[in-house]
């Protein structure tokens, strides 16, 4: 007997019944504690109202899940880490939460692949100690890798504070298991390096926010563990200089990391962590740099003449591992810092060479329209991408607040649009950028884009109203 249309099903217990007819009772959490607990990410201000969070624990419950949820009617929201800063893992409407929490063991690893299998709750720390134990490295890294899952790495296509030597997420899936929205389980590219064979599925996959169906398994590849390293924070002269010495120093080293942060950035650390100021005085800007340690001497000679070219006003270089970690805190701790401000975030991107002048742009705009917000400014300076984060004064409420930043956004992303730059670099689009998609992507490719999703998805039943309204 096929089952009844959703609509029909007026109670909250049909909706368990049904679930726990593929998924134990165990396995099927409805406590309001939990519905609060799985049915949100990072960001605040969205609506959080799931009727269920399930626990599959293998592919085939995915499947019949996402099977269950086309006959049935109701909706998917997959759910990794929720470590997003965009609502990609909001279920605000009534839908059923996927957590992959069940799915998180390391299938299986070949050496002479250099290629490891992993669930998709696998957590990126233990993807990077997995590959440590065995000589090898992930390489992709980012503060959030102690909570977020590989399934949703790849869900956003993340991509952290090492992008300037070794790529995005997607550079390192070598192949996706995947459930499409319509239950079909594909298997894609089967970490194959070369596959000439039209289509490559498995990167459309990658940052598709759950809008086309669940990452279930991916093969991610390892990689020789980098050469010792050093750490180099740099007190800018201006802004406008972060750009004249990211080209010093790519001429003279192979660099690692680039990243940038404000001096109310570090001012939010140092005090949330209690940590000591790393320069004596205070200055506008901050850039760290990361390298390998065999060009510390050529560092520190471009060091010199970016302090007598008057780019660079003071430095400060590790002479340890540990001293390399606390120069990272300073750029690492700003979100957690920041956290309790509620900020309102914007996370753009331009060409590199683009970035100062943008950065100037936008913080002229935004000074002027809100003279009393902290407007707080870091990011991956070496790719081009900007965080951007205004901080709420206590006397304002969440919403309030979000009204008033909400409202710069036309102009901002006018500003965005006109240095050809993207409204989200690396956080996705998820609830948050989804009204504001236009500025950085065609009309015609959001046609593309929808008739892909009808394609995996003919019923919409995956992660409804992210990416696309
Ligand atoms: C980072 O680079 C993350 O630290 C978070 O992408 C950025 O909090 C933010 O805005
Ligand atoms: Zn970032």
């Amino acid at each position: 007997m096929r089952p009844r249309p959703w609509g029909a099903l007026r109670t909250l217990r049909l909706v368990i019944e049904r679930l726990t007819t593929l998924i134990p009772p165990a396995r099927v959490k409805t406590a309001a504690a939990d519905l609060a607990f799985w049915g949100r990410d990072w960001t605040r201000g969205h609506r959080v109202a799931p009727s269920a969070v399930v626990f599959p624990e293998t592919v085939g419950e995915v499947a019949g899940l996402t099977r269950l949820a086309n006959e049935s009617g109701f909706k998917l929201v997959p759910s990794g880490g929720r470590t997003g800063l965009s609502g990609g893992a909001v279920a605000s409407d009534g839908e059923v939460v996927v957590s992959f929490d069940r799915m998180n063991r390391i299938l299986g690893f070949n050496a002479a692949d250099r290629v490891v299998r992993c669930e998709a709750g696998v957590v990126t720390q233990a993807l990077h100690s997995f590959a440590a134990e065995r000589g090898l490295c992930y390489p992709v890294d980012f503060a959030s890798s102690g909570t977020s899952q590989i399934g949703g790495n790849v869900a956003t296509n993340a991509g952290g504070i090492r992008v300037i030597r070794y790529g995005l997420t997607r550079d390192w899936i070598a192949g996706l298991t995947v459930v499409t929205g319509a239950g079909e389980v594909l298997e894609l590219n089967r970490a194959l390096v070369k596959n000439a064979t039209g289509y490559d599925l498995r990167h459309l996959f990658v940052g598709s926010e759950g809008t086309l169906g669940f990452v279930v398994e991916a093969d991610v590849r390892l990689t020789t563990p980098p050469p010792a390293s050093r750490v180099l924070v740099l007190a800018l002269a201006a802004m406008a200089d972060a750009l004249a010495v990211l080209t010093r120093f790519q001429g003279a080293v192979a660099l690692s990391a680039f990243e940038c942060f404000s001096e109310l950035a570090l001012a939010k650390v140092l005090v949330h962590r209690r940590l000591p100021r790393p320069f004596a005085e205070t200055h506008g800007y901050y850039a760290l740099l990361e390298f390998d340690a065999e060009g510390e001497e050529a560092a520190l000679a471009a060091f010199q003449d970016a302090l007598s070219a008057g780019q660079a006003a003071d430095g400060v270089i590790s002479r340890s591992d540990a001293q390399a970690r606390s120069l990272w805190a300073l750029r690492e701790g700003i979100t957690e810092s920041i956290a309790p401000q509620t900020p309102y975030k914007n996370d753009l991107s331009v060409r590199v060479s683009a970035a100062p002048a943008f950065l100037d742009e936008v913080d002229r705009l935004v000074a002027k329209r809100y003279p009393d917000f902290e407007v707080c400014w870091f990011g991956h300076i070496g790719d081009g991408n900007l965080h951007l984060n205004i901080l709420k004064p206590p006397q304002l409420t969440v919403a309030a607040f979000q009204e008033r930043c909400a409202a710069i956004n036309p102009a901002l992303f006018e500003v965005v649009r006109a240095h050809g730059g993207s409204i989200s670099a690396e956080h996705g689009v998820g609830l948050a950028k989804r009204d504001f998609l236009g500025y950085s992507r065609s009309e015609a490719e959001i046609a593309i884009m929808r008739a892909v999703k009808n394609a995996l998805d003919p019923n919409g039943v995956m992660n409804p109203g992210k990416l696309l309204r």
